[in-house]
């Protein structure tokens, strides 16, 4: 009689291959009308606050940022550190939405740390967003408005774009994120980006209002601004160039009258 081999399915990389998967991390803040802030709210907070981590894309007609996939298929828990004058700071999210709400009055850190999938076998991805309560201004100081002006300016948003590249993903893994296709950006701008440079742009909707959306148009849009950026370093260097090799002429002809 043969002795029967026990088959274990051994877990393997798939090599030579990278998946990504693109998300949005960040916040939504509004100041609080001095109807909401009563009892059971602290005398001392402002603002209503969203911290999260979504998909990229939004849904359609929806009024949040991002969000149209459940990006549970890969995320198992996202661990929010607030700041520690709140009283619990550390939140742990394990199931979709991963986001946490809070009132408070003021901006710090938020420590996001992303655990995946046990099937994944990726180590944990930490970062850290600033929680964005004050309405972007021209010049990127700070600048607290009055409760009036804030209302009148609508809610805040700050959102990081980003992609989590897996590097030769287990095989298995691979098979769960390609069932996943996750939900294209639109390929045009319909709204504004949800990031300050959306108000730098003078995008007057955000003005009013409007709930902002990622796009694909907004890669080309930072393409071009890093072009735009690197011509003008280049033209800084040229200038710079030629002032030093005047100084540098002018400097061989004060030497030669003394030493004439
Ligand atoms: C600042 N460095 O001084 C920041 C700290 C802390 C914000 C901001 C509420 C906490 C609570 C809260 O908004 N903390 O519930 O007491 O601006």
């Amino acid at each position: 009689m043969s002795a029967e081999r026990a088959r274990v399915r051994v877990p393997f990389r798939r090599q030579n291959l990278t998946i990504h998967r693109p998300i949005i991390y960040g916040n939504t803040a509004r100041i609080l009308t001095p109807e909401e802030r009563v009892e059971p709210v602290p005398a001392e907070h402002t603002h209503r606050w969203t911290v999260a981590v979504r998909s990229a894309a939004s849904a359609p007609d929806s009024d949040i940022v991002g969000g149209a996939d459940d990006l549970s298929y890969f995320i198992r828990r996202v661990n929010f550190k607030l700041h520690d004058t709140y009283p619990t700071p550390n939140r742990s999210i394990d199931k979709p939405p991963f986001e946490v709400s809070e009132t408070g009055w003021g901006e710090f850190e938020v420590q996001i740390r992303i655990t995946f999938t046990t099937e994944a076998g990726e180590k944990p991805l930490t970062f850290y967003h600033h929680l964005k309560l004050h309405p972007w201004t021209a010049t990127g100081e700070l600048e607290i408005p009055s409760t009036e002006v804030a209302l009148q300016k609508g809610p805040v948003h700050s959102w990081q774009y980003d992609e989590i590249i897996f590097v030769e993903p287990f095989s298995n893994f691979l098979t769960t994120l390609v069932a996943h296709p996750p939900t294209p950006m639109p390929a045009v701008r319909r709204r504004p980006a949800p990031f300050h440079l959306a108000h730098l742009a003078g995008h007057e909707e955000l003005k009013n209002g409007g709930v902002p959306e990622f796009s694909q148009a907004m890669e080309k849009e930072e393409a071009s601004r890093l072009q735009q950026a690197k011509r003008s370093v280049h033209l800084e260097q040229e200038k710079w160039k030629d002032i030093l090799a005047d100084k540098e002429r002018e400097l061989e002809g004060l030497q030669k009258l003394l030493s004439g």
